[in-house]
């Protein structure tokens, strides 16, 4: 799937973003909340622009993604954790992970963020390691 280079890209772009890890969950968040099937899920958090809120659960998520590109080919040992929260605790509703709605508000948050250096490459490489990162999430219903 992933290639030896788009790996090592993808962990190397991720640790670069890691200092403003909070601002780029929060701006992918934002986007990503307000897909109308999402917003139920955060209604008991206060995610509003800015808050300290948005800004926390945002560095969350955006730190889980750098911590499972240490390693891309163990991402369901990494994710174990994630994986049974998302489904026991949470109980998402397995089809919001396979519409790839978080993912696809990350890829433009990061387009915004990296500007040039987000380049066709550094594009194709994260949309894989997000959609595998998702389909992880969402293995433990099955
Ligand atoms: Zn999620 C949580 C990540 C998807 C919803 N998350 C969470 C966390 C993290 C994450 C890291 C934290 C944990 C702790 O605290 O420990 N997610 C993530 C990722 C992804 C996701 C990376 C993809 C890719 N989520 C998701 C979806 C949804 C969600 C799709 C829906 C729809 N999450 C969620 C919630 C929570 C979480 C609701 C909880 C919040 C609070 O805080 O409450």
């Amino acid at each position: 799937m992933l290639s030896k280079k788009e790996k090592t890209l993808i962990k190397e772009m991720l640790e670069r973003l890691t200092p403003v890890a909070a601002e780029i969950g929060a701006d992918a968040l934002l986007m990503f909340a307000a897909y109308p099937g999402t917003k139920t899920y955060f209604s008991h958090l206060d995610i509003s622009p800015n808050s300290s809120r948005l800004l926390a659960h945002g560095k969350k998520i955006v730190l889980a993604i750098v911590e499972g590109a240490q390693d891309i080919s163990q991402l369901t040992v990494t994710l174990a954790p994630l994986q049974t929260l998302h489904a026991y605790q949470l109980r998402i509703d397995p089809t919001n992970f396979k519409l790839q709605l978080l993912s696809h508000s990350m890829l433009v948050t990061l387009a915004c963020h990296l500007g040039d250096e987000f380049t066709p490459v550094a594009h194709a490489a994260m949309d894989k390691y997000l959609s595998a990162f998702a389909a992880v999430l969402a293995e433990k219903y099955r």
